[in-house]
């Protein structure tokens, strides 16, 4: 229960605690006064009504301290609950409020936070969300497909567009540009997005299909704004953004200005400097999820549990779950479970993400033996065999030749 004076609002963080040693209520009170009014026995009763309202409060202490526990194996779950009036209505004041010194301090994780009603009404989230991103793609009855740009560094605008058309060809819905390509002589960025834009409308033709083309934003964040402008007025109708490398600020200023009306895809680089460790950092459901949402990206993409980069399947499904978790008031942000995937691994991801999920690949789209039309179309075939129930490889089997060359390729993953 949280003491509200004044009916004041708290944000609570969780945290996990390793020690072999320590009082863990001493170690919450400790975080909850030191990461607030900074003392608080020895302040003078004048003083402590002063400070009431500023402080820290321990909501609960899990100790989880097992029989005969290995060194190094006993924790607790700390909540701490956190004066709004503390800190203003942005994500750096928060996440300095609950975690700043503190991520330093011993072993120590941040395993969720809970922001205040009155704290998220700064935040608009996505701008588009789930719905909206279906509702541009006139995609309502299947998971959507993107594809990943590879070999993009040294290629040329040619190289890039015939790059763009083949992928676009085999009918994925949306492509988006390698997180490593910048500003750069060869492909630079208006020029870049006219080239695929108009790859993607002569797809179109083809195709019938829409497409959405996510541009890597990038540059130093003074230019974010206007180089997401300069994008959208050449044509750009999305944008890739490494938010881990700009912070999550700098995507709920992109989100929150109405001119950059285009769904932003978040990319995870760097996520593997934060989230891994038991011991440290900030849970990839948090990172992943609630708090790329909370700063307005439209999807999320994070490694898959069955890919070349792995992370564990319950993890994945909590950053799924933090991704559309309806507690919060913001528009629902699409999963994008990434990296190493191939047709062969459709029905896992189906099973275990549901139809609300983006199914994404490069290698598994540009390594395809006929190439990366091929490619996306063995996708599409992966997909539509799952949704009409039937097994890959026997629907593969019964004339849909891109799938069954994809499964000859990479396999079946089973579970
Ligand atoms: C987790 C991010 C995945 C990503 O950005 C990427 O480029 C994946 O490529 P492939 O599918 O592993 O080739």
């Amino acid at each position: 229960m949280i003491n509200r004076p004044n009916g004041q609002a708290y944000t609570t963080a969780t945290y996990r605690l390793f020690d072999d040693k320590a009082d863990f209520h001493k170690k919450a009170e400790g975080i909850a006064v030191g990461l607030t009014v900074g003392s608080w026995t020895d302040l003078p009763e004048v003083a402590k009504r002063q400070m009431e309202k500023h402080l820290g409060q321990v909501v609960s202490v899990e100790a989880h301290e097992p029989e005969g526990a290995a060194p190094g194996e006993r924790y607790a779950d700390i909540t701490i609950a956190y004066p709004d009036l503390n800190f203003s209505r942005d994500l750096p004041a928060l996440l300095v409020t609950v975690f700043g010194k503190l991520s330093m301090d011993g072993r120590i994780k941040l395993l969720d936070l809970n922001p205040s009603a009155d704290f998220l009404q700064a935040f608009s989230g996505p701008r588009f969300g789930i719905a909206g991103v279906r509702g541009l793609l006139g995609v309502h009855d299947r998971p959507l497909l993107m594809s990943i740009f590879k070999s993009v560094i040294g290629y040329d605008l040619d190289g890039l567009r015939e790059q763009f058309l083949q992928q676009a060809l085999g009918g994925v819905d949306l492509i988006k540009d390698d997180e490593i390509l910048f500003e750069n002589p060869l492909t630079p960025l208006e020029k870049r997005v006219e080239t695929c834009i108009g790859a993607a409308r002569q797809a179109e033709r083809e195709t019938g299909q829409k497409l959405i083309y996510f541009t890597n934003l990038t540059g130093p964040t003074s230019k974010l704004r206007e180089n997401a402008r300069r994008a959208i007025d050449a044509g750009a109708n999305g944008l890739l953004f490494n938010v881990l490398a700009y912070g999550f600020d700098a995507l709920a200023e992109l989100a929150n200005d109405s001119s950059i009306d285009v769904p932003i895809a978040a990319h995870p680089a760097m996520a593997g400097a934060f989230y891994p460790s038991p011991y440290h950092g900030i849970a990839a459901p948090l990172l992943l999820g609630k708090l790329t949402r909370i700063a307005g990206a439209d999807l999320s993409l994070f490694p898959s549990p069955y890919g070349s980069v792995v992370m564990p399947k319950e993890e994945n499904l909590a950053v799924q779950a933090a991704l559309v978790d309806k507690a919060l008031p913001l528009r629902e942000a699409f999963p994008v479970p990434s990296a190493g995937i191939h047709p062969g691994l459709v029905p896992l991801i189906l099973r275990d993400f549901g139809g609300d999920v983006v199914v994404n690949a490069g290698g598994g789209v540009h390594g395809h033996p006929l190439g990366a039309a091929a490619g996306g179309r063995a996708f599409r075939q992966a997909i539509a065999a799952v949704l009409a129930g039937q097994d890959l490889t026997a629907y593969a089997a019964a004339g849909h030749e891109e799938l069954k060359l994809a499964i000859e390729r990479w396999g079946v993953r089973q579970a």
